[in-house]
């Protein structure tokens, strides 16, 4: 085991992906979907990212050595889950930590699952059912000053947003043609989905409503912006009491910002975090510790540039006081 260094795979025995950190107890813990090298081809559908389980990283400080704590979920003990355990998250709250993971159901339907451990590294007993009223991927759960918690969440493609946007699922053309069923052209884009979670932590308040990012016009983004609209990967963190929005665009392969004043937005965009990095998706989460910020991402670099086979590290991030960030380059 050697020291972690920036922009430098964190494990190298197995492939991670979709790292969200959290300071838990003084310590920068790791949450990242596990690749397995198990095939599967890519035709837009996301059908070859085949994840089974999940591993819980630690740095007991930045550029220290990278612990792996070994399995904490794995999808045979998630009662309502058929496959593809992807982009997890995870919330202290109650004197408890709150997994959260999407998969699909036993109808191919991607919901949110949440496991309930008393460490951070686990290991998560999962609920006998998904959170009622969930959907797609890529949970992240803020949980704000006032300790109120939102789950946002949401993908296209593969990940099922634009099947839902009439408050219910439905089955269409992006089966076989990805992101066929979304708005097109200089229709309004989708945005990820928020909802507000109950003292359980395990069940939503509200119905997931749709969060709108807005150009510096005030207009929503347009289904044809692909440098800027949503795609999937959100994360949220506050910075000088604003909320902030960051997510991957996909197609174009950036991760990008836009700022509100209310958790449930409009966002306005703001401008880019990170450049497109090796591989296909990226994806990332920001944490202030030890008053500085960093970034944790993934690419493929560990594989020679397989997109399901990917690797986590991370990379000093700069906030000026105005909150802008400045654009990262790997
Ligand atoms: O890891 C599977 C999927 O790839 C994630 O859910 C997306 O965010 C993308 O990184």
């Amino acid at each position: 085991m050697s020291n972690s260094k920036p922009n430098t795979p964190l494990v190298t025995h197995i492939y991670t992906a979709d790292p969200s950190a959290h300071v838990f107890e003084n310590k920068i813990y790791i949450y990242p979907s596990h690749d397995l090298e198990n095939g599967g081809l890519d035709d837009g559908t996301g059908d070859h990212f085949r994840m089974e389980d999940y591993h819980v990283l630690s740095l007991e400080d930045i550029g220290a050595p990278c612990i792996d704590h070994g399995e904490a979920l794995h999808i045979k003990d998630v009662p309502w889950a058929s496959e593809q355990m992807w982009a997890p998250d995870i919330a202290f709250k109650n004197g408890k930590y709150y997994f959260y993971f999407p998969a699909k159901d036993k109808e191919g339907i991607f919901r949110i699952g949440a496991a309930v451990g008393d460490r951070p590294e686990g290991p998560f007993k999962a609920e006998a059912n998904y959170i009622e009223g969930s959907y797609s991927i890529d949970p992240a759960v803020f949980v704000d000053d006032d300790e109120k918690a939102y789950l946002i969440c949401g993908g296209l493609w593969g990940g099922q947003l634009e099947k839902w946007q009439t408050g219910s699922y439905v089955k269409g053309a992006s089966d076989m043609v990805a992101g066929a069923d979304g708005p097109q052209g200089k229709q309004n884009a989708l945005g990820p989905v928020i909802a507000r979670m109950n003292d359980d932590m395990l069940s939503f308040m509200e119905t997931p409503i749709e969060v709108k990012i807005l150009d510096e016009n005030g207009e929503p983004l347009k289904a044809d912006d692909n440098d800027r609209r949503y795609f999937e990967g959100p994360w949220m963190h506050k910075f000088n009491g604003k909320y902030y929005l960051s997510y991957s665009t996909g197609d174009t392969h950036y991760i990008v910002y836009a700022v509100s004043d209310n958790p449930y937005g409009p966002y306005t965009y703001k401008g880019r975090i990170l450049e497109p990095v090796v591989g296909w998706t990226t994806h990332h989460s920001i944490i202030s510790f030890k008053d500085k910020w960093y970034l944790f991402y993934h690419d493929s670099t560990m594989s020679g540039g397989a997109t399901p086979l990917r690797c986590v590290k991370y990379a000093e991030l700069t906030i000026d006081e105005d909150g802008t960030i400045t654009t990262l380059r790997t």
